[in-house]
């Protein structure tokens, strides 16, 4: 797919996505959703892809649903969702391998939500975290009501969305919305190192790390015990398990390959 409003560039195993509608903080119209997929979709096929940044050109991160192009309520909402972003977050909860969002200034709205479908977030410390929606009469979309709770707690969770404020980086660091906060000319190096490194990692075991976490969410003990046995024996059988027991064994760093 040639992409008009996005940006990708795979490196040393790192795929950087970035969202390229500065002029208007990078809102998701109907292109860039497609887009979005697409690449995210291209991630999960490409074995060279062993990590992926998800960030915003220019000052902002993502505000969100472009409300120009969606302005009102003539057409579905709810088919709006279900095709446009549903699909997106799903995409990045189910790709196998660690994607960090780099924010790099606002993420409003939905492109709030977009930054917490992602495993890891590191924010620049003038970025900030707006559940725009009830701004305009909305509801929070896009898994906000299910990340948020699980993020920060219920409380903190109805107040973010109730009172529709901007959290700023520091005070998201707080909460455990994001994992770090660096001055803005740092933000991409930071990123970049953390995605180095989970790039050199063993990808399988990272993949299966990533099923496990999200999956046991809603399970019982006893079946999360069950399920973590399942997968370890899939991450048991790869290259990168015998690699890094060989390693430890030869007190040497390992070098893992991604199977
Ligand atoms: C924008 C946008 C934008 C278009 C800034 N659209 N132009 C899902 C499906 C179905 C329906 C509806 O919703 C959803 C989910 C959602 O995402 S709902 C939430 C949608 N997003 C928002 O409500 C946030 C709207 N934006 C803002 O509140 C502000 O722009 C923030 C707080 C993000 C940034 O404020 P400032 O730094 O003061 O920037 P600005 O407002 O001056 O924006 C700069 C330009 O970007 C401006 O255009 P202009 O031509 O005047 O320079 C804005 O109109 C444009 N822009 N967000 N979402």
């Amino acid at each position: 797919m040639d992409y008009q409003t996005l940006l990708w560039e795979l490196s040393d195993g790192v795929l950087t996505v970035t969202l390229n509608r500065p002029e208007v903080l990078n809102a998701v119209n109907d292109r860039m959703a497609e887009e979005l997929l697409d690449a995210l979709r291209q991630a999960a096929r490409e074995a060279e892809v062993r990590s992926v940044i998800l960030t915003g050109a220019g000052r902002a991160f993502c505000s969100g649903q472009d409300l120009r192009e969606r302005a009102a309520g003539d057409f579905s909402y709810a088919q709006h969702i279900r095709t446009r972003y549903a699909p997106v977050i799903l995409q990045l909860q189910s790709l196998e391998k660690p994607v960090v969002a780099a924010v790099n200034g606002v993420a409003a709205g939905a492109g709030a939500s977009l930054a917490l479908a992602c495993d890891l977030r590191v924010a620049s410390e003038d970025s900030s975290f707006l559940q725009a929606f009830t701004r305009i009469g909305l509801v929070p979309d896009s898994g906000a009501t299910y990340f948020l709770p699980r993020l920060v707690g219920l409380g903190k969770a109805f107040e973010l969305c109730y009172l529709a404020e901007a959290v700023p980086a520091q005070e998201a660091l707080r909460l455990g919305l994001v994992n770090w906060v660096v001055p803005r000319a740092e933000l991409m190096s930071k990123a970049r190192e953390v995605a180095g490194r989970l790039a050199s990692g063993p990808t399988r075991a990272y993949g299966l790390t990533k099923r496990a976490l999200l999956r046991n969410l809603k399970a019982d003990l006893p079946s999360a015990l069950d399920y973590e046995a399942m997968l370890q024996d899939a991450a048991g059988r790869t290259e990168d398990h015998r690699e890094g027991v060989q390693a430890f064994l030869e007190k040497r760093p390992p070098r893992y390959v991604g199977r």
